[in-house]
């Protein structure tokens, strides 16, 4: 995509705001079309949901899901599981909007559809990313689309404006074990009066640096809350495989979704060149200097 359509997505104002604050709220972002094509796809989903057997991977259940009263909490990498949401995350609206921001070069790394079921949808403790899939820099960033109308009794995502460039907490318990949340002691060392409560009707998107503290409420009316959420960073950015979730990403993760890999990379700020992606298959150093003079 062009400087151009970029240029037209965002604003400077919430280019820069983006910046500043570690967020951004885009109210109706996404066009009818596409929320028709998504919660058509979210549907079918909730239907095979009924009958998954506990260990389905596709789905993360609530404990009392039935097939009579499904109870889906989580719907894991979309973009692995159908082809529409692997055309909106991998080359559609989230991909051009990530590229507003990240750059002409971005990498994808994962998604899921929180559903948050109503009466009673889990919460989400107040927690940051990067910690759980940690990068080579700070560019990675979430953005996120309600499929339906959300309101403050439905749970929507809350962020802590410019947490994003304070501390990067343990999310750890007192005795050091990962609890996936900043612990209490923590949590007073941030300003939680002032999170924003990110809601709006289906089609408001969300976008969250990977080291906003962000968390929300649990569902209490009687309406769910998905949230279709994807992850990407600059290509120039790269997964630590191996630490957190890096290794575990579904089979879309880790392409290059716009522009091109970079072709030299910076290490503790040395510059070196990049060797070509021999992820397909690598044979041997003789087959690769073979007539190369
Ligand atoms: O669904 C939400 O409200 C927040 C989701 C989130 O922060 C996460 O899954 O990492």
């Amino acid at each position: 995509m062009g400087t151009e359509l970029e240029s037209r997505l965002l604003s400077d104002e919430q280019l820069q705001r983006y910046q500043a604050d570690g967020y951004l709220a885009l109210e109706s972002w996404i066009d009818e079309a596409w929320m028709q094509r998504l919660n058509t796809t979210l549907d079918e989903y909730i239907e095979i949901s009924r009958t998954a057997a506990p260990d389905d991977r596709r789905f993360d259940t609530e404990p009392s899901h039935t097939p009579e009263n499904p109870r889906l909490r989580r719907i894991n990498q979309p973009t692995d599981l159908d082809p529409t949401f692997a055309e909106f995350a991998l080359d559609g609206p989230a991909t051009d909007l990530a590229q507003a921001i990240l750059g002409p070069d971005i990498r994808y790394h994962h998604s899921k559809l929180n559903i948050k079921w109503h009466s009673g949808g889990d919460e989400v403790k107040w927690h940051q990313d990067i910690q759980f899939w940690p990068h080579t820099d700070f560019s990675p960033l979430t953005i996120g689309v309600y499929l339906r109308d959300v309101d403050d009794e439905m749970g929507p995502m809350g962020i802590v404006p410019q947490s994003h460039k304070g501390q990067l907490y343990d999310l750890a318990d007192e005795n050091g074990s990962w609890t996936g949340s900043l612990s209490k002691t923590d949590l007073e060392t941030v300003d939680l009066d002032s999170a924003d409560y990110l809601k709006g009707p289906a089609g408001s998107v969300t976008v969250h640096n990977c080291c906003a503290v962000h968390g929300s409420e649990p569902n209490l009316s009687d309406r769910m809350r998905p949230l279709l959420l994807q992850t990407y960073s600059r290509a120039d950015s790269y997964p630590l495989i191996g630490v957190g979730a890096n290794g575990a990403t579904g089979r879309s993760g880790h392409q290059i979704v716009r522009g091109g890999a970079p072709t030299h990379i910076e290490i503790g700020g040395r510059r070196m060149p990049a060797a070509p992606d021999w992820s397909r298959g690598y044979t041997s150093i003789f087959e690769v200097q073979k007539n190369k003079e």
